[in-house]
């Protein structure tokens, strides 16, 4: 008779364990930077540009020098004494830490205050004057290539004008003559506009020089520790083991808290010249217009069809505004991130993408916001092109996605860019999803509504993206290859700690990571803390982005459990006096397999570790584990959404939404309807509500919660989820992929699909998120597609 434990019981996989982080968070017990504070710590505030393009003439700092309680001000002139001006960027560029030469976007770094209060530090940012001479402003790629455009990124000797970059993958020949042969040619032209991943908790840091010890601690909201931690050994020359980068609790990341921002430098210096500890915490304003902006793309596409709706090649081109610094975090051999993951799921001959990346007088934009790396676009051009060219066909718009999905049994399958997608059930999906929205139903009612004067649609977005980065052959960051790591100490009653190399902001890594150890050793999951993010006790990783924690850091969870359950395997042979060969696994329990009751549970053998190992045994029963992932993960989705666009007003509303995720072995499901829920609510403000935009003269339009607007429960439509289809992924150790981008990713083009079609047959072919309600209005009474990024319109 089986003695293993029930699996689920204890909170190992597939069970929906509740959220062991949530005791403290919901309690108000969260640990967050801004909740530290620190014997002897001054404030950092930061003044900011008013103007998007200027020279500056000159900076008087003296009144703010004069305030009672301020302690220092720093300018670009004193950073450049210790040459830190600027800072390298993840993507090879510069960035002004505090300007010295120009002010180049609203909201820039130009000064910092330290002082004993915030309010003074603010007071005498106040104070500080500067004399700025305007320069003309630049806010689209159209104007940063127009003849005579003035040069944004004249501090680079070899920049003569605002292209970044060039670049292109895939066959141009080979899709030219596949354009040649098309029956049909579809075309469509998009732009996804700037967003903003707007945590709850803005950025911030507590940097803490000891001179004494010589030992930096920087307490800061960040993703990736480690990369901070040998970023600030680079470029500060500070020794890397006297460097201690600590992320608290994190209030959100979403991709807002991976690059290095102005204001970890400056409190880092700041903290080195006053030998004390220095906090800066960002406000809203701030965060929302100098940090972390993603997207700012125009994307341009050709679809080759063949009559019977089979894709024969697609042409994508794409503008992507940078802003004034190109600061993305994206693995180095791609200049636009994975945007070439694009049309993965089908299967495509031949294809060819071109991009064009440039500067403009913007805060730098196109870093990350819940994308792995511009997936969010990729994916949101590919669903918007295949409706177009299922209406261009007059094809059925489920039947088109089907004929040309890719095939159960065509895996492994290589994409016309170079991925390689390895596993997958789109067809059943599909399939799922299309029962779930009542699909047929849903056409008749639509007809029938359609001759009363009402407007309903039905918007499909089907994708696989690729989360998970590495492998280290072809993913770095600035050279450094992307792996990552566990290490598992078991104690000697059992109990255990694991820590990785990720760092967890609201996705449930204290509780997943126990389950995994659960899984793979039988120790009960409340048994097992889980630690991120310290660097001297955290084992080297890459940290947490590209929803890469649960295909890289976890796989790293579980094969260091498997090193422990091989080394506990021969403590179980020295209690049961029986050689190795004859020791049997059950959940929990190593047995005789000749006598299956005599056994000893893993909690005995952690006791033997420490009190009873055999002669020659190093004593301990812990252990370190590096993964470097064979390949990425590709999660499958479906997400169907119907509206009901009201024709008088433009509004429109969510009348069912449909989400079908394949992400392979769930560790735990309820976090992962969880994250589901999370991104159709991110993608449901993209597509409704959200847009950050930029008048004539470079002023941000969004920088508050006045104008930048977060959905709220209120607003926010209900999901109905659906996790029948589980394809493991067959390089992972448990099969599971990752989830935590799908539904953002996914989510936009089903709700904007959904409204399109609510106007089919009206001519209108594009209207470009958000769709707020004029625009849609707009559309719908002058008969004509609303594009560009408003209040800066393309046809004014
Ligand atoms: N999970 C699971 N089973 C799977 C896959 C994942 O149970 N098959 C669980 C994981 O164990 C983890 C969570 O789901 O607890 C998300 O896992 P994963 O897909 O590996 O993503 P990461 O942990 O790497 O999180 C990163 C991802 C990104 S890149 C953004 S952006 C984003 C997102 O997560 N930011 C978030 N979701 C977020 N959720 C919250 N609450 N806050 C953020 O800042
Ligand atoms: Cu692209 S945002 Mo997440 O990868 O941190």
């Amino acid at each position: 008779m089986s003695q293993a434990l029930d699996e689920i019981k204890i909170g190992g996989l597939g069970a929906s364990r509740k959220r062991v982080e949530d005791n403290r968070f919901i309690r108000g017990k969260g640990n967050y930077t801004d909740d530290i504070t620190l014997p002897g710590m001054l404030h950092m505030e930061i003044l900011r540009s008013p103007l998007a393009h200027a020279r500056i003439s000159s900076i008087d700092t003296s009144k703010a020098w004069d305030i009672p309680g301020v302690h220092l001000v720093l300018t670009g002139e004193m950073m450049a004494t210790r040459n830190l001006a600027w800072m390298p960027t993840l993507s090879y560029d510069t960035q002004a830490v505090l300007a010295t030469d120009k002010v180049r976007f609203q909201g820039q770094e130009v000064a910092c205050v330290i002082a004993d209060d915030p309010y003074i530090a603010k007071d005498a940012c106040e104070a500080i004057e500067v004399e700025y001479e305007p320069l003309p402003v630049i806010v689209n790629p159209e104007q940063a290539v127009a003849e005579g455009a003035p040069v944004i990124r004249d501090d680079k000797d070899s920049q003569r004008d605002n292209v970044i970059y060039d670049w292109e993958v895939g066959d141009a020949a080979g899709t030219e003559r596949a354009f040649a042969q098309a029956d049909v040619v579809s075309k469509l032209r998009l732009h996804y506009p700037r967003s903003h991943p707007s945590p709850i908790e803005c950025c911030g840091s507590i940097a803490d020089f000891n001179r004494a010890t010589s030992k930096l601690t920087v307490y800061m909201t960040t993703q990736a520790p480690h990369i901070i931690r040998a970023a600030v050994a680079l470029v500060a020359e500070l020794p890397e083991h006297m460097i201690r980068i600590i992320s608290p609790d994190i209030g959100g990341g979403f991709g807002n808290k991976v690059p290095v921002y102005p204001g970890y430098v400056c409190s880092i210096l700041a903290s080195i010249l006053l030998e004390r500890p220095v906090k800066w915490i960002e406000d809203k304003t701030g965060n929302l217009i100098s940090t972390g902006f993603a997207r700012d793309i125009y994307l341009d596409g050709e679809m080759a069809l063949r009559r019977d709706g089979k894709i024969l090649a697609v042409r994508m081109r794409c503008d992507a505004d940078h802003g004034a610094f190109f600061s993305d975090a994206q693995p180095s051999k791609f200049k636009i991130g994975l945007l070439h993951s694009a049309f993965a799921a089908y299967d495509i001959p031949v294809a060819h993408l071109a991009a064009r990346g440039t500067y403009s007088n913007k805060a730098p934009g196109g870093v990350a916001y819940r994308c792995s790396f511009r997936v969010t676009e990729a994916m949101f051009f590919q669903e918007r092109m295949m409706q177009a060219a299922a209406d261009d066909l007059g094809m059925d718009q489920a039947e088109f996605r089907r004929m040309n999905f890719v095939k159960d049994d065509d895996f492994p399958h290589r994409t016309p860019f170079g991925f390689l997608t390895d596993s997958g059930q789109y067809a059943k999906c599909l399939d799922v999803g299309l029962k779930a929205i009542g699909y047929e139903d849903f056409r008749r009612e639509q007809a029938e509504a359609r001759n009363r004067g009402r407007l309903l649609g039905l918007g499909i977005s089907t994708m696989t993206e690729p989360l998970g980065a590495g492998n280290s052959r072809e993913y770095d960051i600035l050279g450094i290859k992307m792996f990552d790591s566990a290490e598992l100490k078991v104690h000697m009653t059992g109990k255990a700690i694991i820590r990785t190399g990720a760092r967890t902001q609201g996705q449930g890594h204290e509780t997943t990571w126990a389950q995994i150890v659960s899984h793979e050793l039988g120790i009960p999951a409340e048994d097992v803390v889980v630690e991120e993010g310290d660097t001297d006790t955290a084992p080297f990783g890459m940290g947490t982005y590209a929803s890469r924690s649960t295909p890289v850091a976890g796989a790293a969870v579980a094969m260091v459990a498997r090193k422990i359950r091989a080394k506990a395997r021969r403590l179980a042979a020295h209690l049961l006096e029986v050689s190795e060969e004859d020791v049997e696994w059950e959940l929990g329990r190593f047995y005789v397999r000749s006598a299956p009751d005599r056994g000893v549970t893993i909690q005995e053998c952690a006791m033997a570790a420490y009190s009873n190992m055999p002669d020659g045994m190093e004593p301990g029963l812990e252990n370190t584990a590096y993964y470097d992932p064979p390949n990425l993960t590709w999660p499958f989705a479906v997400y169907i959404a119907t509206v009901e666009v009201d024709p008088s007003t433009g509004v429109w509303d969510v009348l069912k939404l449909v989400a079908v995720d394949d992400c392979g072995v769930r560790i735990n499901p309820m976090i992962v309807e969880g994250q589901i829920m999370g991104g159709l609510t991110e993608a449901y403000a993209m597509a409704n509500m959200q847009f950050i935009t930029f008048d004539a003269e470079g002023n941000c339009v969004g920088s508050n919660y006045m104008d930048y607007l977060l959905p709220t429960a209120w607003e926010t439509p209900g999901f109905e989820l659906h996790s029948e289809v589980v394809t493991p992924c067959p390089h992972h150790p448990i099969g599971a992929k990752g989830i935590g981008e799908c539904a953002a990713v996914g989510g936009p083009a089903a709700y904007v699909n959904a409204v399109m079609d609510a106007l089919s047959g009206t001519g209108v072919r594009n209207i470009d998120m958000p769709l707020l309600p004029d625009r849609v209005w707009e559309a719908i009474t002058y008969r004509r597609d609303v594009s560009g990024a408003p209040p800066v319109r393309s046809d004014d």
